[in-house]
């Protein structure tokens, strides 16, 4: 953000951001790689003051720490490594936000999540369930990543869902754990945000991957649907969510840049300090 140098070291920090350029698996538009710099670069634009909070929500630091490097790392060895670094922010009782990169990385996170907090259930804001058990020949795809992820947490709510198969749908009826808010049923269902809510534990992990909004706000996107969440939608969800639980670390995931939509970046930067914002707002032991 541009932030004064004494308000971005590790010590002082409470929010540490993970940039995570893991992209193997996209399936159509590729780049996602490059996501966690770019949200970085826009995130000087990003005003310190946030008016629907009325305060600057920095103090007293945010911390970003270097990209993983993958080099030519298998996916497995991979989220090895993101569950390792993730692991190290929360044991430095850091609230770490990792940046994606391609929504596989959401496993490791979990991982190193789920090994310090008992009873941890994720909120997943996407347009597609990632509840595939293999796509592509490949347990390791985005199209996987919470499948993947409920190895390690009790419950699963995925909000903004639009694109999913049958299989997907089969395997989460059969799943009382994993509640799906399906896009077109939020728009017409007042109470959508308290069905998230109670789907969740205690303890929640958020990940966001950026083509739950609607591809209008957010087109630079790997694998963009039509419908999805507006901007203010899902700002009353998260919000919501950082004030009735205690969210242990969070993600967004799928950024796509590209020059023709600099909004996007803008977006996700915004988004990730609406995070950083609520979690100084509300927090909790
Ligand atoms: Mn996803």
């Amino acid at each position: 953000m541009g932030l004064p140098v004494e308000a971005t070291g590790y010590e002082k920090s409470t929010v540490a951001i993970l940039p995570v350029p893991w992209e193997k698996t996209t399936s159509y538009m590729k780049g996602t790689g490059n996501g966690p710099q770019a949200i970085i670069d826009a995130s000087h634009q990003v005003e310190f003051y946030d008016a629907e909070l009325g305060c600057e929500s920095w103090a007293p630091g945010i911390h970003t720490c270097p990209a993983i490097e993958f080099g030519k790392s298998d996916a497995k060895t991979a989220l090895d490594k993101v569950e390792k670094t993730f692991g190290q922010l929360l044991d430095d009782k850091k609230f770490p936000i990792a940046l994606g990169g391609e929504h596989t990385l959401t496993a490791g996170c979990v991982a190193a999540a789920a090994k310090r907090f008992r009873n941890l259930s994720i909120l997943q804001i996407d347009a597609h369930a990632d509840l595939r058990e293999s796509y592509d020949g490949t347990p390791y795809s985005h199209a996987c990543a919470m499948r993947l992820s409920l190895r390690y947490v009790k419950k699963l709510v995925g909000v903004g869902i639009r694109s999913v198969s049958t299989e997907e749908v089969e395997f989460a009826k059969q799943h009382p754990e994993i509640t799906l808010l399906y896009d077109h049923e939020i728009h017409k269902d007042p109470q959508w945000i308290q069905k998230a809510l109670q789907g969740l534990t205690d303890h929640v992990y958020l990940t966001v991957d950026i083509d739950g909004f609607e591809p209008n706000l957010v087109p630079a996107t790997g694998t963009p649907v039509p419908g999805g969440l507006s901007w203010h939608e899902g700002l009353d969800l998260i919000h919501a969510l950082f004030k009735n639980k205690k969210v242990v670390g969070a993600d967004l995931v799928e950024l796509l840049p590209m020059s023709s939509s600099h909004a996007s970046s803008f977006t996700a930067a915004n988004l990730v300090y609406k995070l950083i914002g609520y979690f100084k707002k509300y927090p909790k032991g």
